[in-house]
């Protein structure tokens, strides 16, 4: 019998001490009436404001939750850490706000029963973006733009902050993941392909939050620069 959970969820949570509270309980409903095991892992590094005591004040009350802290700030470092860390047979990286409600995990993990990674598309039939300024959606659209033509082509959405992986995924592209910061999903991607992964998108409905940790221009271009290190990397053969 194998000990590992059917699921485990990585939060990465920065500053997160208002948002977090009511994912963490819609999400506890939503796995307790759920018939597989599962662990909710949430990733903090360094906020400045009071998440780590919040998660750790829940995890009493709640076994299945635990908290990691790590001192490096970032998206990516954290759901690298997270995901290692992670027993679930399958893992699903969510973001703090559950811009996707929990209700729609359920066809991710349906779908890792045939593929290695499912992830969330807010492009194409199906999906549906309720509440977000169109500049937001526009700079997204550029970005996806060229973030297909320098990296990975086909791939309508790459940034949502929900993607489902199977151990053997996770396996695979955790331990070799370089980028810290929000870029990582472009090399989660790059890699699913260069390893030969198989990957399905899952069209969602997607919720705006317009509290964000993202900084539009800043981090699209430190992105990008993130992008083209995947690129250079892959070519100098660093990713094996
Ligand atoms: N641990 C950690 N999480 C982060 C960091 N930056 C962003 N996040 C998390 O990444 C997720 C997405 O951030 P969010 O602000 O919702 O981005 P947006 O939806 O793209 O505007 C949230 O869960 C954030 O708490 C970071 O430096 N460290
Ligand atoms: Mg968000």
């Amino acid at each position: 019998m194998s000990e590992r959970p059917h699921l485990s969820i990585v939060i990465p949570a920065y500053n997160e001490q208002h948002r977090l509270p009511a994912s963490l309980e819609r999400l506890r409903e939503y796995l307790g009436e759920r018939r597989y095991g599962y662990e909710v892992v949430v990733v903090d590094n360094a906020s400045t404001d009071a998440t780590a005591a919040m998660v750790q004040q829940t995890a009493e009350g709640w076994p299945q939750l635990r908290l990691l802290s790590i001192a490096e700030r970032g998206k990516g470092i954290a759901v690298k850490v997270g995901a290692l860390e992670a027993k679930g047979e399958l893992v699903m990286l969510c973001d703090a706000d559950f811009s996707m409600p929990a209700d729609q995990i359920a066809p991710f993990l349906l779908l890792l029963e045939q593929y290695d990674l499912a992830i969330a598309t807010r492009e194409g039939v199906g999906s549906k973006r309720v509440g977000e300024p169109q500049y937001r959606h526009l700079m997204g659209r550029v970005f996806n733009g060229l973030v297909r033509f320098l990296a990975v082509p086909g791939f309508q959405d790459t940034q949502c902050g929900f993607k489902g992986f199977t151990r053997r995924s996770v396996e695979a592209i955790f331990p070799r993941l370089t980028v810290h910061g929000f870029g990582f999903d472009v090399e989660v991607l790059y890699l699913a392909r260069r390893y030969g992964l198989s990957v399905v998108e899952v069209p969602i409905v997607w919720f705006y939050q317009a509290d964000s940790r993202v900084d539009p221009w800043r981090d699209t271009l430190r992105m990008l620069g993130d992008v083209l290190r995947v690129r250079w990397n892959g070519a100098r053969g660093q990713y094996g």
